[in-house]
């Protein structure tokens, strides 16, 4: 399956590849997006197809359900499985105390939904994701259409109060219009460089009226697999 892989991705494929064992028979599955949490899908395709393997799959976007039902996994809705035994889903930073920052793939909504209504947060990464502090990947916080300059001054504002070394807030676009979420919402991008409190700035962004979610995922993640460009896999 992974064939002539440039080490990247060598590094997702392993650390996904790896994942998978902790799959068990009869496990409600959340299905993470991205180019690392797209190779897992694959990997339990595989077992699903090739072994027998007896599992449902909560997809955490649109893009990770189509995979999934190509690959042979039973998609089920979250508020059918109503609780998850496992998450596994990719990062785009993590730091040593196993908070991550996620949602440049634009998921980030379902994804915190779903890995926190598990039992199980399993993060699969390459060795390039990690970080001593938080912050040097641009922060995604999912906004609501209506307003959205308004709010992105107000978090601007919020910024200057902050421990961050960034400030500007950028709408994400998807060529010349605005990226849409599968939730029909805004992402603005907030180039922080460096996040003092991760937990703080969390909490209070979530505060702000016209903020759906941010990216920053405290306290969720229980395990991370990093992969390495040449096969190795560690946790
Ligand atoms: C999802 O995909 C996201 O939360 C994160 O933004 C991204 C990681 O992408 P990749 O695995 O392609 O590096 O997990």
């Amino acid at each position: 399956m992974s064939g002539e892989l440039s080490p990247i991705d060598k590094a997702k494929f392993v650390a996904a590849k790896r994942s998978v064992d902790y799959v068990e028979d009869g496990m409600r599955v959340g299905l993470g997006t991205g180019s690392t949490a797209a190779w897992m899908v694959r990997c339990l395709g595989e077992l699903v197809r090739d072994d027998g393997l007896k599992i449902r799959g909560v997809p955490s976007s649109t893009r990770t359900a189509e995979l999934a039902r190509d690959v042979g996994i039973e998609v089920i809705s979250i508020d059918e499985a109503k609780w998850l035994d496992l998450t596994i889903d990719g990062a785009d930073e993590f730091d040593g105390n196993l908070n991550l920052i996620k949602g440049g793939g634009g998921a980030l909504l379902q994804e915190k939904i779903v890995a926190t209504a598990s039992d199980q947060m399993i993060v699969i990464a390459d060795i390039g994701k990690e970080v001593e502090h938080l912050g040097a990947f641009p922060l995604p916080v999912e906004v609501i259409p209506f307003g959205w300059q308004t709010t992105r001054a107000l978090i601007e504002e919020l910024l200057v109060s902050m421990d961050v070394l960034g400030r500007d807030a950028s709408l994400r676009m998807n060529g010349r219009h605005p990226y849409v979420t599968d939730e029909g919402n805004y992402i603005l991008d907030l180039h922080l460089g460096r996040i003092g409190d991760p937990h703080q700035m969390a909490m209070v962004l979530n505060q702000m009226p016209g903020v759906v979610e941010n990216g920053l995922f405290m306290d969720i993640c229980d395990i991370v697999i990093i992969g390495h460009g040449n096969g190795k896999v560690e946790t």
